[in-house]
């Protein structure tokens, strides 16, 4: 039996990784990221979807899904939306799971815009910094916060 399902989101431009600004964003492809995540959730024994999406609507169509197919955690990178996005924030307040945003890079350290973000007034957990493996340190949180 799982253990719980966990979704996973990126937002625009992630599709390229591991194909431009490797100095900021790493070599690995977001193929590898999604196999990574898949092969620790097997061995945890969770269900794990990732998708990725350069338009705002399709993200929060996929937030959406997750408050009614039994989803107890987002993981989600929400790229430059994290700066601009009120939409994106609304849609993961009204999901009731736990949710945690993840940077590839330090935000904190890059242009001034970056600092701020609307997701992070509703995340339960922020990593920024760690690259690929911030999504790992965050799978790793959605298996300690589930209920027994
Ligand atoms: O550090 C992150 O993970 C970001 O969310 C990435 C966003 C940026 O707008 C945020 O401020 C921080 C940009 C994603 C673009 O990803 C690319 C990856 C490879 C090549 C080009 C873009």
């Amino acid at each position: 039996m799982s253990q719980g399902k966990v979704l996973v989101l990126h937002g625009p431009n992630l599709n390229l990784l591991g194909t431009r600004q490797p100095e900021i964003y790493g070599r690995e492809t977001l193929d590898d990221v999604n196999n990574a995540l898949h092969q620790r959730a097997l061995l945890a024994g969770w269900d794990i979807h990732c998708f990725q999406s350069n338009h705002e609507g399709a993200l929060i169509d996929a937030i959406h899904a997750a408050r009614l197919d039994g989803t107890l955690a987002i993981i989600i990178n929400p790229a430059a939306y994290t700066h601009t996005s009120v939409a994106i924030l609304d849609a993961l307040n009204a999901f009731e799971g736990k949710v945690y945003e993840v940077h590839l890079s330090n935000v904190h350290r890059r242009e001034a815009f970056r600092h701020h973000s609307y997701v992070s007034l509703r995340a339960d957990g922020v990593i920024a910094g760690l690259g690929t493996q911030g999504y790992q340190a965050a799978l790793e949180a959605v298996f300690a916060a589930a209920p027994p």
